[in-house]
């Protein structure tokens, strides 16, 4: 994927070893024991269906490198963050050439492939007298590592950048990104890995522990589109990943505002719009950061709030704005884990089950994108104007995307919410669809539409003349 292309994709984020495995293999899955469950890219490949079911186009999985092996204070290494030799495979999710299969049925699916790499740092069970050794294949020399010492001051960059993550139990020892042994190393590995695999994304790791200027390079040598985790919820920090560093980062600026938006009927929603305006003045391109409710590292929004419609609401964001809609596997099928271990559930026990509201709601978000998407060629590239109505909602023009947020929640009495024609583009008498109700409404003599919000639903609204497959379903 190229930029463009990139912006009208919607990734669905699986962790490899807990999306799904052989029928053969029937032991009980704890996320809480933090130990493999058997999940792999044969079975993987079975599931395509299921998530383009749900209008996902692209998978992102867990990093595919050789990891340490064993059980540690911290479980075994399921995730695949915890790399031993890059250049060796984890084989506890198949084989190499079953995940080029992978890559060969999403493409012949239409759909693409985007893997979670880790430059970063290497891991270990013991911390301070780590020793590298030739288990670690390129990195075995003390001279490719940062000297031991913890991360202990977020606020300083120094510290981030060159000292550890991780603890007592799993020693993330950190890479000396700085040397060229270092840095042409991951440069050539990445070029590889692209096209082993036929990659179309990459999603890169602890994105701001390296230099910026570490990344230009190996995000051209990558040659495909790279999304990469920034950590911080402050605009002004993670603006300049984009800007200077050219990895576009996932948008956590958003993240936070809008957990707290959404996650209770009480919430400021205020917070939110200042901080789409915000965005817009701290990134070079807003519509390149990568939109999400839920991944693996935080506590499921369900794993706090119980309230239907505020859940609607807060999954319905990241697919009605600016960026690239990320769903994290399992919000389709109501899982509420909490913080990490958690949320890293099994799949299996949910049946792959295609006739849940969430998974038809996942479906129908998909549908108004892309429906808007090939109404207007200027639809993911031009930027969105959110504005607040009302305390208890949020009106998102993405012409030809028109939404109304809310946070009112399942008991709330009826609201009206008044979309002036300036903001949806839409003129006199014209009939306009909601992709969540499939309710028809019509715009009056000068194009303004007053919008019912229903029991706190979200509503997001398209010319029916541009519906495409919106609604075709009911
Ligand atoms: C394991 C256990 C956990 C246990 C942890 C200590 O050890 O499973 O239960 O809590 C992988 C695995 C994890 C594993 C870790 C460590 O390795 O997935 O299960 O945790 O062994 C990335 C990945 C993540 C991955 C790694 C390591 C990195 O997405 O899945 O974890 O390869 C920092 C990094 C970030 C990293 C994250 C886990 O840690 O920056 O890249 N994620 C502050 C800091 C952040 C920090 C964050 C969490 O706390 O600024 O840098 O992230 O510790 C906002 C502020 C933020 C603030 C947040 C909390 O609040 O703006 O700055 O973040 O308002
Ligand atoms: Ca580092």
């Amino acid at each position: 994927l190229d930029d463009t292309s990139a912006r009208s994709a919607s990734v669905y984020q699986i962790i490899t070893d807990r999306f799904a495995r052989p029928s053969s293999v029937s032991s009980t899955c704890n996320a809480s024991d933090r130990k493999y469950c058997g999940g792999t890219y044969a079975s993987i490949t079975e599931k395509l269906d299921y998530i383009a079911g749900m209008g996902f186009d692209t998978i992102w999985i867990s990093p595919i490198v050789e990891n340490i092996g064993g059980t540690t204070g911290l479980g075994e290494a399921y995730h695949g963050y915890w790399t031993l030799d890059p250049d060796g495979f984890n084989s506890n999710f198949g084989t190499a050439d079953e995940l080029k299969a992978l890559s060969s049925a999403l493409h012949a699916k239409g759909m693409h492939l985007m893997i979670d790499v880790v430059i970063n740092h290497v891991a270990a069970t013991s911390g301070s007298t780590f020793q590298p050794d030739s288990a670690y294949g390129p990195f075995s020399q003390s001279s490719d590592y940062h000297p031991f010492c913890w991360i202990q001051d977020y606020n300083n960059q120094t510290n981030v950048e060159d000292c550890w993550l991780g603890d007592d139990q799993v020693a993330l020892p950190d890479l000396n990104t700085e040397s060229s042994t270092v840095s042409d190393y991951w440069n050539n590995w990445v070029k590889t890995l692209v096209s082993n695999y036929t990659l179309d994304a990459v999603r890169i790791d602890t994105v701001k522990h390296v230099p910026k200027t570490f990344w230009p390079n190996f995000v051209n040598s990558a040659g495909v589109f790279t999304q990469g985790e920034v950590l911080n919820g402050d605009p002004v920090y993670v603006g300049p990943y984009q800007n200077d560093a050219k990895v576009n980062p996932f948008n956590y600026p958003a993240y936070y505002p809008l957990v707290r938006g959404f996650n209770q009927t009480s919430g400021d929603l205020s917070e939110l719009v200042t901080m789409t305006q915000t965005i817009k003045s701290d990134f070079n391109d807003p519509t390149l950061l990568g939109s999400f409710l839920n991944n693996h590292d935080n506590p499921r929004f369900e794993s706090t709030v119980t309230d239907t419609s505020l859940i609607k609401n807060a999954h319905a964001y990241p697919f009605v704005t600016d960026g690239i809609p990320y769903g994290y596997y399992g919000s389709e099928a109501g899982f509420t884990g909490g913080a990490d271990p958690d949320n890293r559930e099994p799949l299996w026990t949910s049946n792959y089950d295609t006739s849940s509201d969430m998974y038809k709601f996942f479906a129908s978000l998909n549908a108004a994108r892309k429906a808007a998407g090939n109404a207007s060629d200027s639809f993911y590239s031009s930027q969105m104007n959110v504005t607040s109505p009302s305390s208890s909602s949020i009106l998102i023009a993405k012409q030809p995307l028109i939404s109304i947020l809310s946070n009112s929640g399942s008991s709330a009495s009826d609201a009206t919410v008044n979309v002036q024609a300036s903001a949806s583009g839409w003129s006199a008498n014209t009939q306009v669809i909601d992709a969540i109700s499939c309710e028809t409404l019509t715009t009056d003599g000068s194009g303004n539409l007053a919008v019912t919000v229903k029991t706190g639903l979200p509503r997001v609204l398209i010319a029916n003349s541009q519906k495409g497959q919106v609604c075709s379903g009911s």
